[in-house]
């Protein structure tokens, strides 16, 4: 796995979870949902394509706040997270949920997270060689799925990926780019791919899924933790693999 990972920055584990590990997930996600989209309605309508922090419990309860923190530190997800950032420590960043946008025209677009960091060009291209920002995809629904360009999360844009991602020279950030690989994804499946790829997402299908980001500690990116995603002492407590969350 470590090797795929670091060949490719993607995994694509099929039938990685079975329908009964997934069915209170999918009702806490839901319900987070649908709480977000009644008070986010105007940014929704603007083109919002995903939410984020949901185990800050700001639209589930307390209960559910303590089963999205297992469900993100169980054994099966803990091993490979362990595998994959192995001789570094991985740790948990923030969770997301990924749907389509309200306008079914709106475009998708290329990008690499890490440009969204406020580091310029040059850093960038030098931290991409070793940080790792992974995301673990896990779709509620069969969906389009993600589209990426292989070993990106290591190396550098092709002119013309760079070109289209920062949409010079009359390109589009949702051109279409010759090396772009579609991942499909269906319901139990997990996608675990690194942020800092060059990526999209395929709109349609009224997708929902439920991203968990992990990351490997480093102080560039753990600033961006905020403390009212993570457990209480209480909830850790009561938590296996509990370490995942405390960096
Ligand atoms: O699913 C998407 O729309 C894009 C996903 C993405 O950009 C990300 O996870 O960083």
């Amino acid at each position: 796995m470590k090797k795929s990972y670091e060949n490719e920055g993607y995994i694509h584990l099929e039938q990685f979870f079975v329908e009964d590990e997934l069915i209170d997930l999918e009702a806490i996600v839901s319900r987070f949902h649908e709480k977000w989209l009644a008070e986010n309605d105007t940014e929704y309508k603007n083109g919002l394509i995903n939410s984020h922090s949901l185990t800050s419990g700001k639209f589930i309860s307390a209960n559910e706040r303590l089963d999205l923190f297992q469900f993100i530190a169980q054994d099966k997800i803990n091993q490979l997270v362990n595998e994959i950032f192995y001789p570094e420590k991985a740790k948990f960043l923030n969770t997301q949920l990924f749907f389509d946008p309200f306008n079914q025209l709106q475009k998708n677009y290329w990008h690499r997270d890490i440009q969204y960091t406020g580091l310029n060009l040059e850093e960038q291209r030098e931290k991409i060689k070793y940080q790792n920002v992974v995301h673990f995809r896990i779709p509620l629904r069969a969906e389009a799925g993600i589209e990426l360009i292989p070993n990106t999360h290591r190396t550098w844009d092709l002119e013309e990926e760079f070109e289209v991602r920062m949409s010079l020279n009359n390109r589009k950030a949702s051109d279409s780019l010759p090396r772009g690989k579609l991942i499909a994804l269906q319901r139990t499946d997990l996608l675990v791919f690194s942020a800092n790829m060059i990526h999209r997402g395929i709109y349609g299908q009224d997708r929902l899924s439920f991203d968990i980001i992990f990351f490997d500690n480093h102080d560039d990116i753990a600033k961006f933790i905020d403390k009212r995603n993570l457990p209480s002492s209480t909830e850790l407590g009561k938590l296996i693999n509990g370490e995942i969350f405390i960096s």
